[in-house]
């Protein structure tokens, strides 16, 4: 009897941590536009093939028994008898799980830190050195980008943000008035934008990219800031160094 209802429940684990496992690698993420990007989604992908065997036992357990031993026809008056842990079963379990939490702190969580933690302040995200250094100024409820050409150029309402490929490209983030965060989704990159401190994330686009392709490639405030925060985007473009310095001649010709 006991035999039969294990392996009925060891049958659906098993079914459906096919099928998560199989999601895993089914193309289901956003566009990855940078290094930082393929890092975030290869330590996802991990947590996920590692979680997932998990989860599913939870609900097969749980699913099996709610099917099986539910009530059938009136309501019984008094609860059943208390079922204690037997011994080995909850110890293994914690065993497993508690290893396997302990392991995912330790990669990728530490060795994630350590790879992606800023060189430069406590502060950010990346390595100090830039290729190009924009200015980026958060307020309720909008963004504005500053290029350092010399004079400067500011991106803000109704513009895009353009940066060259393969190339380093630090944000340093400020805001005037709340907390707001900066969000790019084709980068997997994200830092929260604070009143009176400098913030910072470099980043490094692999792959050209624009909004009207998809739009991950967009500027996202990520923090709840008021009553437009749905509104806080801008448009993101990922073009060739020329195509970099023919953009910043044209904007510096219109005169912003
Ligand atoms: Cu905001």
């Amino acid at each position: 009897m006991h035999g039969k209802h294990l392996i009925s429940v060891a049958l659906l684990w098993a079914g459906l941590t096919a099928i998560g496992e199989l999601l895993v690698f089914a193309d289901l993420f956003p566009p990855v536009g940078s290094h930082e990007a393929e890092d975030f989604d290869s330590i996802f992908r991990f947590l996920l093939i590692l979680g997932i065997p998990v989860f599913t036992f939870v609900i097969a357990v749980v699913t099996y028994a709610a099917l099986t031993w539910r009530v059938r026809g009136d309501q019984p008056d008094e609860d059943g008898p208390p079922i204690r842990g037997r011994g080995w079963v909850p110890r293994i379990w914690l065993a497993i799980t508690g290893a396997l939490a302990v392991f995912v702190m330790i990669h990728p969580g530490l060795t994630g830190l350590a790879k992606l933690q800023s060189s430069y302040t406590a502060y950010g995200w990346g390595p100090e050195e830039a290729d190009l250094e924009i200015d980026v100024t958060a307020f309720m409820w909008q963004w504005t980008f500053t290029y350092p050409d010399g004079t400067e150029i500011s991106v803000t309402k109704g513009k895009e943000v353009v940066i060259p490929v393969n190339k380093h490209v630090r944000f340093n983030v400020n805001s005037v008035d709340v907390v707001h965060s900066l969000w790019i989704p084709a980068f997997r990159m994200k830092i929260d934008a604070i009143p009176g401190r400098t913030t910072y994330m470099t980043v490094y686009p692999t792959e050209l990219g624009a909004y009207n392709d998809d739009q991950a490639y967009r500027v996202q405030c990520a923090e709840l800031c008021g009553l437009d925060h749905s509104k806080m985007w801008l448009p993101v473009r990922v073009v060739t160094e020329s195509e970099f310095e023919a953009w910043l001649a044209s904007l510096k010709s219109e005169g912003k």
